[in-house]
């Protein structure tokens, strides 16, 4: 989030941020995007009886700034399917692995357990299906074998920090859309995603 922010703040990106929203109001993203300036709002959860209730009252908050995409940036609740669909087609999210492989949570240690040779990271449109949408670009890292789950989550995030943005650019720049379920990058369908292959670092 910080990173996308400060580049759309040096103009770097083709986007301005209209808000930062947390499900949490002590998260750090909040005081980030306060001290530069972003509007920001929070949630929570406990206020609300059921997650029906939560994500339509999410969904009326987000509305409010009439956002043309929504950046997930560690958001850590699952969004139901009217959500989704309210927002289809413009919600993107980051998720720490090579998808399809360990959707869900604690994809380091359980890529660390399997002895694999490589993880990463994708950037994939939002669907009902948890970390199921179309992806759009990963990046692959070595894992090495003195590798914790601290060591390779490093290593993860800095390659995070360099295809958010660019994905986020070219969503924009209206290079990038979703349709009918697919990822369409200067107007064809990505059959697979594109692949940044990165050293160590
Ligand atoms: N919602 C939908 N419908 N589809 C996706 O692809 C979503 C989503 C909501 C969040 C981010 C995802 C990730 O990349 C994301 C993608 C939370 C959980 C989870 O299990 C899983 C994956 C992701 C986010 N959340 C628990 C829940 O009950 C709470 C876990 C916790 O608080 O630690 O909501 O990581």
């Amino acid at each position: 989030m910080r990173v996308i922010a400060e580049r759309a703040a040096r103009g770097e990106l083709p986007i301005d941020v209209r808000a930062v929203i947390s499900d949490r109001a002590d998260a750090r993203g909040l005081e980030t995007a306060a001290s530069m300036g972003i509007p920001v709002a929070s949630l929570s959860p406990k206020d609300f009886p059921d997650r029906p209730s939560f994500d339509s009252a999410l969904a009326r908050l987000i509305d409010q700034y009439q956002p043309g995409l929504l950046i997930l940036a560690g958001f850590m609740r699952i969004l139901g399917g009217a959500f989704t669909s309210h927002f289809n087609g413009r919600t993107l999210n980051i998720h720490p692995s090579l998808l399809p492989k360990y959707r869900g949570l604690h994809t380091h240690r359980r890529a660390l357990e399997a002895g694999d040779a490589h993880h990463g990271v994708s950037v994939h449109f939002v669907t009902e299906e948890l970390d199921g949408g179309p992806v759009v670009i990963q990046a692959r890292v070595p894992v090495l074998p003195d590798d914790t789950e601290a060591t390779l989550i490093e290593r993860v995030q800095h390659q995070e920090h360099s295809i958010y943005p660019e994905v986020v650019g070219w969503f924009a720049s209206g290079r990038l859309v979703c349709r009918d379920g697919e990822a369409w990058l200067d107007g064809s369908p990505l059959k697979n995603p594109v692949i940044r292959e990165a050293s160590i670092t």
